[in-house]
């Protein structure tokens, strides 16, 4: 669970439980973990995997990814960079929030099934189910790297109505 992984002070552990309590709120009853933004992906469910390279530009060189509801989807964050990385998904609200905490806290550990944080040269991953459309913001909430625009949007296609045609754009005559 959240807070057991926690190895830091009271502090970010009030304020982790206070989300948890948030995002506990948004479950609809048949998830473990669940929320806007979806739950933690079974490994044997992957369907697909993604590679994102985080770099000390402070960039994801896969900033806008499309997926579809129901997906699990493997991450493979890398960090070609020099410092430490990490790609977190949450809400904007829940990134903002974390983020303002790291900032508190810079040595602050954290890991939870929706981020890794990926040292230099080193590999790391995410496994995600998206169970909802519309859309999940990823971040790195490394302090200054957030700020410095180092985040990313991931669109979830409804299952029910198929996107098509919408990354077509202009069919007008
Ligand atoms: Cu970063």
């Amino acid at each position: 669970m959240l807070l057991r992984r926690i190895r830091n002070t009271s502090m970010p552990v009030a304020l982790l439980a206070a989300s948890a309590i948030a995002l506990a709120a948004g479950t609809h009853g048949d998830g473990h973990g669940a929320s806007a933004i979806g739950e933690p992906g079974q490994a044997a469910r992957v369907t697909r995997t993604i590679e994102v390279d985080m770099t000390d530009d402070m960039r994801f060189s896969a900033p806008a990814i499309a997926v579809k509801q129901g997906e699990t989807v493997r991450f493979v964050a890398r960090n070609a960079g020099q410092v430490r990385h990490e790609m977190v998904l949450g809400t904007p609200q829940e990134l903002k929030e974390h983020y303002a905490m790291m900032l508190k806290m810079p040595g602050m550990v954290h890991a939870d099934a929706n981020m890794v944080s990926v040292a230099p040269g080193k590999t790391g991953e995410v496994v995600w189910h998206f169970t909802r459309s519309g859309t999940v913001d990823f971040a790195c909430l490394q302090p200054g790297h957030y700020d410095a625009g180092m985040k990313g949007l991931i669109t979830v296609a409804s299952a029910a109505a198929p996107a098509r045609a919408s990354a077509q754009g202009n069919h007008k005559h």
